[in-house]
């Protein structure tokens, strides 16, 4: 594969601003170019304004700075999704097809699209959910991503386009907070208990759902991205978890450093979404075909989490 020069979109989100450092860690500033919507307040690199329903500004992009890699972050998560279904199908699936098209047209060498637990179902099997079995997704966002998966298999089959995916579960970091999704209790609830000493959670205290740590988010990612093609077996999406956890017992877990730390419970909509979803991944196929194995589990998550930003913080005073 000729050197990378990556083309980012939903750059400025959780994930984009940390797989953007680890790119430009690996490849060198200027071979990354992010683009968002929206402005980047603190650009570390080239960066570009870009509405993804804009497909000829992106053939533009990719023309102007030979992007040979395209990682397709930018989208309406499971939660604000819902309050505008047609526009969440529109920035979720209609842009990515057009944007598969597009990369079949350029001859982008790989893709990655992020999928998500959110394709899981009421249907689907709650404790260590299989790669295959029935997916019948209670959100758009959740439709959005289980088409996605099947069309990027299909131009893999159909025109050799490498497509690559993940199935990410509720992602921890304390670089960004998330916003618009139902597993963001699991960054909130941190920040809240080191500034205000108690959070009030949106979803029930036994509510468990299947959880990963940042940094095991980008080395599983770039894992899967620099394996060799014939280590990757699907083009869907690969099941990929670290551990699960619920609001309470991630409270347990913070109060082990932060003992006056308090959590209530006042469910809102998020509830429903959160209880479609799985408890436990079978995640065995992506530990076969290209070696994911996560480092952190909640307890070094949490430790990690808290020492971080507290630090942040300090920097910041
Ligand atoms: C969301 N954080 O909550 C996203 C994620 C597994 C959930 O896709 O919508």
């Amino acid at each position: 594969m000729r050197n990378p020069l990556t083309l980012i979109t939903g750059a400025n989100g959780q994930i984009g601003k940390e797989l953007t450092k680890a790119l430009r860690n690996l490849h060198g500033t200027e071979s990354v170019i992010c683009t968002d919507l929206k402005p980047d307040p603190d650009p570390s690199g080239p960066f570009e304004l870009l509405d993804i329903t804009d497909i000829n500004k992106m053939k533009q992009l990719i023309g102007d700075y030979k992007v040979t890699q395209i990682y397709h972050l930018a989208a309406l998560l499971s939660s604000k999704g819902e309050q505008n279904p047609q526009l969440t199908w529109s920035i979720n699936f209609d842009a990515y097809l057009k944007i598969l098209n597009l990369a079949v047209e350029m001859e982008i060498d790989r893709l990655f699209f992020p999928s998500t637990i959110g394709i899981y179902g009421p249907t689907t099997p709650k404790v260590n959910t299989p790669q295959n079995a029935s997916f019948l997704p209670s959100t758009v966002y959740g439709i959005s991503k289980l088409t996605g998966e099947m069309w990027g298999q299909y131009f893999r089959n159909r025109y050799k386009l490498d497509v690559r995916s993940i199935r990410y579960p509720g992602v921890i970091s304390y670089g960004t907070i998330p916003s618009g999704g139902t597993t963001d209790f699991a960054v909130e609830m941190f920040f809240e208990a080191l500034a205000k000493g108690k959070y009030i959670s949106y979803l029930l205290p036994d509510t468990r759902l299947p959880m990963v740590y940042m940094p095991d988010v980008i080395n599983g990612t770039l894992q899967l991205m620099n394996a060799p093609i014939e280590k990757v077996s699907i083009a869907s999406a690969y099941n990929l978890a670290a551990f699960s956890l619920t609001p309470a017992s991630l409270a347990e877990s913070i109060k082990v450093h932060i003992p006056e730390f308090e959590i209530n419970y006042q469910p809102d909509h998020r509830q429903a979404i959160a209880e479609s979803w799985t408890e436990t991944i079978d995640d065995s196929l992506a530990r076969s075909d290209w070696g994911w194995a996560p480092e952190y589990d909640m307890t070094s998550m949490v430790q990690d989490m808290l020492s971080n930003i507290r630090i942040q913080q300090n920097q910041v005073s």
